[in-house]
Parts: structure tokens; sequence; C-alpha cells
């Protein structure tokens, strides 16, 4: 059966990239499939340090923005990572499937752990055979995701293979990953080469879904550009990230390809553009800030619709980890 899991760490204030990237998409799905999983994975933001009174306000956080958003808590299953112990059950059979070095070429722990890899922890390490512990516990046909995590759904589907062939079963399913649109790869207002990220540094190269409209305005007024009209066709953006950037951004916001935005925007210069882009990003994002605010206001009720999100997640997890304990050979599954 079709079934989508995804997720999102609550390591950081959220950000447009977030949304565009992952939760919009989460959206859509919800409607055009009959089971949908959404996550937060607060197991994978452990990976590096998080202290744990903010771990507990952005996990909710977090909850309240899928839920703002338009995922409806009593049609897609919303819940934390660790309240379904499952996770880290079937994660420790990967850790025991997965090779050395197929982890060693993920390119996310290289960023992450930079020069210091000595200093980096082991989840870090693991952290792709969490993830695919993540979407195989629930048999997941899709997961939708923004770019940057596309190696770590084919190390699932690597995952799944290995396993299914070890134990001669077919209990894993090649998943596919769902990376579509023009929001699948927002970068960085201040660079257009890195990707829009919760952890940079700068708070200007990011706009964060807590942003009001002067902060989206004074962030978008900022953004590195350069001298040029903006070009009509796509092709023209080629050499030009910051440029190329914006403009995907405003596609992804109005619901276009970046072709069809050209059309609109092509001729345009920065100071004609940006206010344009403002305007757009502010109608856009504000409803999903307000209601976030208003949800947060009543964390209690967050935190039961994660737990009953939860306890139905636990329904179509437990028998599938205690098939894969059948299949290793564990006693007593
Ligand atoms: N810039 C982005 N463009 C498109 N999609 C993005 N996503 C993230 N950034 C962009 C997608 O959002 C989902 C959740 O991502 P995540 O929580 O696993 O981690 P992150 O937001 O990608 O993490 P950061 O920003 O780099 O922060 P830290 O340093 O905390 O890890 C994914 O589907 C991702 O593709």
């Amino acid at each position: 059966t079709p079934r989508v899991f995804s997720g999102i760490k609550p390591s950081g204030g959220l950000t447009l990239g977030n949304y565009l990237g992952a939760v919009r998409r989460f959206v859509a799905m919800q409607h055009e499939f009959d089971q949908t999983l959404y996550c937060v994975v607060d197991q994978h933001a452990i990976t590096v340090w998080q202290d744990p009174a903010e771990l507990r306000d952005r996990t909710r956080e977090l909850a309240a923005f899928y839920i703002a958003a338009g995922l409806d808590p009593k049609k897609a299953i919303l819940f934390n990572q660790s309240a379904v112990p499952e996770h880290s059950q079937l994660a420790w059979v990967f850790n025991c499937v997965a090779r050395m070095g197929w982890m060693n070429r993920m390119t996310q722990f290289k960023d992450k752990a930079g020069k210091n890899a000595e200093k980096a922890s082991l989840g870090l390490y693991a952290y792709p055979a969490l993830m695919a512990a993540d979407i195989l516990l629930y048999q997941a046909t899709h997961v939708p995701v923004g770019e940057d995590q596309k190696q770590h759904v084919e190390l699932t589907r690597d995952i799944a293979a290995k396993f299914n062939h070890d134990f001669g079963t077919e209990l894993f399913p090649m998943t596919e990953p769902v990376i579509q649109g023009a929001g699948t790869r927002i970068m960085s207002l201040r660079d257009g080469s890195k990707k829009m990220s919760k952890s940079d540094a700068s708070d200007a190269s990011r706009i964060n879904m807590s942003d009001d409209a002067e902060a989206i305005a004074r962030k978008i007024r900022k953004a590195k550009t350069d001298p040029d009209a903006l070009p009509s066709e796509a092709e023209g953006l080629k050499d030009r990230p910051e440029a190329r950037n914006l403009v995907n951004i405003y596609a992804a916001l109005s619901n276009q390809s970046v072709e069809t935005a050209l059309a609109e925007l092509g001729g345009k210069q920065f100071g004609e553009f940006k206010p344009m882009l403002v305007d757009l990003a502010v109608t856009e994002l504000s409803p999903i800030t307000t209601e976030m605010r208003r949800l947060l206001a009543d964390t209690a009720e967050i935190d039961r619709v994660l737990q009953a999100g939860a306890t139905r997640a636990r329904e179509i997890a437990a028998p599938i980890l205690k098939q894969t304990y059948d299949c290793v050979g564990f006693v007593g599954a």
C-alpha cells in the first residue's frame, strides 16, 4: 500500500526552506494518499547538542507549524519520533545492515562534522541509518524531501535492498524520494551557493517562519543580488545564483514554474522585483505564523495531538518491527 513518511528536525527556528522544500508538499500529499505520517524527528536533533528546554519548545513549535501550514491531525499522523520507540529499535538492526563504506560517502556528515570529525557524535554519523528506520518502519513508499536529502533516501533504498537480500524477504519497499517543484532547493539570502539553513550563523541569511512582516521585508531588501535586470528565460539565470534563488522563491510562493514567473518578471530591476517578492512572502507566510502563535498558546493541546499521533503510528510500526525481528532471528519477538 502507498504510504508517505517524512520528518523535520526540531533543531532550530523553521525556515522558508523547510516550508517550501518540505511542508508544502506534506500538505498536498495528505490529500493524495490514504496514509501520511509526518514526524518531529527529535532523536535526529540531538545528534548535535540541544538545550533540553529549547528542544521541548521547538518540538511543540514544529508540531504547531505542521498544523498551521495545513496538516490535519485527524487525517495525517503527526507525532514525535522519541514517542515511538520502534524507530530506535529498527535503527539498531539497520546499523548492522549498513556498511561503513556507505556511511563514509554521506556528504551531509562531512558538511556537518566539518574538519573536526573526531569530535562529532557517533549519532551524527549513524543518522542516515536512523532515517532509513524512520521511513521503513512504516514501509513508506514515498518520502517528500528537499534536494539535500536525496542521498539519504538513496541510502534507505540500499539498506532495504540489502536487508531483503540478506534475509530472503520482500519486507521493505524501494522508497521513492518526492523532490518536486521550484522550492526543493532554497538558498541562503547572503550566499547563493549555500542552502538556506536553520543553523546558519547569520539570521539575515534566512527567512524564519517566525519572522514578522517587517523582518521579512528587511531581509529581502538586503538579500544579495547583482546589478542586472531579470532575464525573461530561465537560461539567463544560469550564472546568477542569487537572482535565481529569489526568482525560485517567488515562483514557489506563487505556485508557478520559474518559466512562467519570468514571463512576468523578465526585464524588471531588483528595485522593482524585491518589493513584489516582499508582498508575496508576507501574504503567503503571515497567516501561517499567526496561526502557529495561536496554537502555541495551548501546549497541552499540542501534546495531546502528538500523543494521539504516536499511538496511531505505533499501530502501524509494531507489526513491521515484529516481522523484522522474526527475519533476523530474535527469539520472543
Ligand atoms: N534550503 C532548503 N531548501 C529546500 N528544502 C529544504 N529543507 C531544509 N532546508 C531546505 C528540507 O526541510 C526538511 C527538513 O530538514 P531537516 O529538519 O532535516 O534539516 P534542515 O532544515 O535541512 O537542517 P538545517 O537547516 O541544515 O539545520 P541543522 O543544522 O539543524 O541540520 C528536509 O526535507 C529538507 O530537505
